[in-house]
């Protein structure tokens, strides 16, 4: 690994004694680490969901504060003992809503899956349970009939969604039937255009005034352009339903100022829900916030521990405060316009050179390609290239003839590479290592034709591709101030 990674800062100083700890206990799990930052160093990291998080949020998590129990929220606890859990949840809280102008911020989701579960509940305890008592004259579950409870039960499997589908980028918690949400609700999803492969709003628009959905569900995990959230929220307006916005991909590039007006989730929708670890740069978790007039919800997200989240981590809320932090400087804002930038050139990088882009380009963090005019699959394009020092994950694209599984496109995101600090001369490199992989690569031969899954490619190639990749990492180190011995 390159000669420009230190073992005399204070990081490497606590990352390596730290590891001596951890080794005199069990070697294998100090050998595990290191194997892992190794591996991190030595592949171009593209999978558009990942990041790495700075030393100072790393180091925050190992600490504590994990051992502490916190079932309730800030002041409300049902353990004793929780005052410096309140002050960190508050802290992180507070920071959450400095970066995103949010009124509210619930910090203890411990994912993704975990602050759509909460923003559900949140959404179904305001709609449909709090009317329901209120009919009923009583004020808490408990006080009603069991005939009463039932009927409530019912109400709530009732309920519906709509989400964007899956091959146009919408993400498997927005109501599809292999996750909770999709058993919770009944869910359509409204997808793009064919032409375009731009989000189609007139046909969300009318499938919103048939279908009548408590949620309005907007955000995805593999659309590459920006969503009008403005629109969204006419739409939910317009069926009196509750505009939920999934902004775990691109919370970075809000909290950076990039997504303003239409595009802001925070201005238009009642509900959001974030992962902290993508584009934002910070541990992994989830969090909910409440849009501008979305204060309703706070009370019933506020009950997200112990409704439908275990005890908070308090260790892993610590470094959310911390990442909040970093993404308050103004160099965040500057990273963020990075991100868009090297997204913006690898798009056009990877165009030049004869791969097709859906929807022709990006203007968010990420690109979505369709490898099929390579005649490949998507698996065989993401093993080629992960064996070529490219990390990526295959994906559906729209309409996708290949299916879920061997898919027909690869996605790319730029928020890891970007903070190692690469820019767009580096990215063209990317997109020029990208497509001769994908030149090179062909499908294996199978019993009854060309594999789906395996791929041939000569390995002179694929070593000068590997060379390349670690030159690009040579020059742009991750974590150099983290020398391993
Ligand atoms: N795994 C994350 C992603 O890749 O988008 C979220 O599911």
């Amino acid at each position: 690994m390159s000669g420009l990674t230190h073992r005399n800062t204070p990081e490497a100083r606590a990352f390596n004694e730290a590891l001596g700890v951890i080794g005199a206990v069990e070697p294998r799990v100090a050998d595990a680490i290191r194997s892992e930052i190794n591996d991190q160093r030595s592949y171009l990291k593209l999978i558009a969901s990942e990041n790495y998080a700075s030393p100072a949020v790393l180091m925050t998590m190992g600490n504590w504060f994990s051992d502490k129990y916190a079932e309730g929220n800030v002041g409300m606890r049902f353990y004793a003992g929780c005052q410096n859990v309140d002050t960190i949840e508050a802290l992180a809280s507070e920071l959450a809503c400095e970066i995103f102008d949010a009124p509210y911020a619930y910090v203890q989701p411990h994912s993704g899956i975990d602050a759509n579960l909460v923003a559900f509940w949140a959404m179904l305890a305001a709609k449909v349970e709090a009317p329901f008592l209120d009919d009923q004259g009583v004020k808490h579950v408990n006080d009603l009939s069991e005939v009463d409870w039932e009927t409530l039960r019912h109400r709530f499997g009732d309920q519906r969604m709509i989400g964007m589908s899956l091959d146009a980028g919408g993400h498997l918690t927005h109501g599809f039937r292999p996750n909770i949400s999709g058993k919770l609700f009944e869910q359509r999803s409204y997808g793009v255009d064919a032409e375009t492969e731009m989000l189609d709003y007139d046909r969300v628009r009318s499938l919103a005034h048939e279908f009548r959905p408590l949620v309005v569900c907007a955000g995805y995990s593999a659309y590459p352009r920006k969503v009008n959230f403005a629109r969204m929220r006419e739409i939910a307006d317009e069926i009196d339903a509750t505009l939920m916005v999934d902004m775990a991909h691109f919370a970075g590039l809000v909290a950076g100022g990039l997504f303003t007006d239409e595009y802001d989730p925070i201005k238009n929708a009642h509900v959001i829900t974030t992962t902290t670890h993508k584009s934002l740069r910070g541990p992994r978790g989830g969090m909910v916030l409440c849009g501008v007039d979305g204060e309703e919800f706070a009370p019933y997200i506020d009950k997200g521990c112990p409704m439908v989240l275990g005890g908070p981590m308090a260790h892993v809320m610590a470094a959310k405060a911390v990442a909040f932090a970093e993404a308050k400087l103004p160099s965040f804002a500057d990273y963020s316009q990075r991100i868009l930038d090297n997204a913006s050139a690898l798009a056009e990088g990877l165009m030049r050179r004869g791969l097709r882009c859906v929807s022709n380009g990006t203007d968010n963090h990420l690109v979505l390609c369709d490898v099929t005019s390579f005649g490949l699959t998507g698996r065989q394009a993401e093993s080629a290239l992960n064996d070529s020092g490219v990390i990526v994950n295959r994906n559906s694209i729209p309409s996708d003839p290949n299916g879920a599984w061997y898919t027909s496109g690869i996605r790319l995101g730029t928020p890891a590479l970007t903070t190692l600090g690469m820019g767009t001369s580096e990215i063209d490199e990317v997109a020029d290592i990208i497509t001769s992989v994908l030149d090179a690569a062909e499908p294996a031969k199978a019993k009854n034709g060309p594999s789906r899954a395996k791929y041939l490619m000569d390995t002179g190639v694929q070593e000068k591709c590997r060379e390349r990749a670690a030159e690009l990492l040579d020059h742009h180190p991750l974590y150099p101030q983290v020398g391993l011995i």
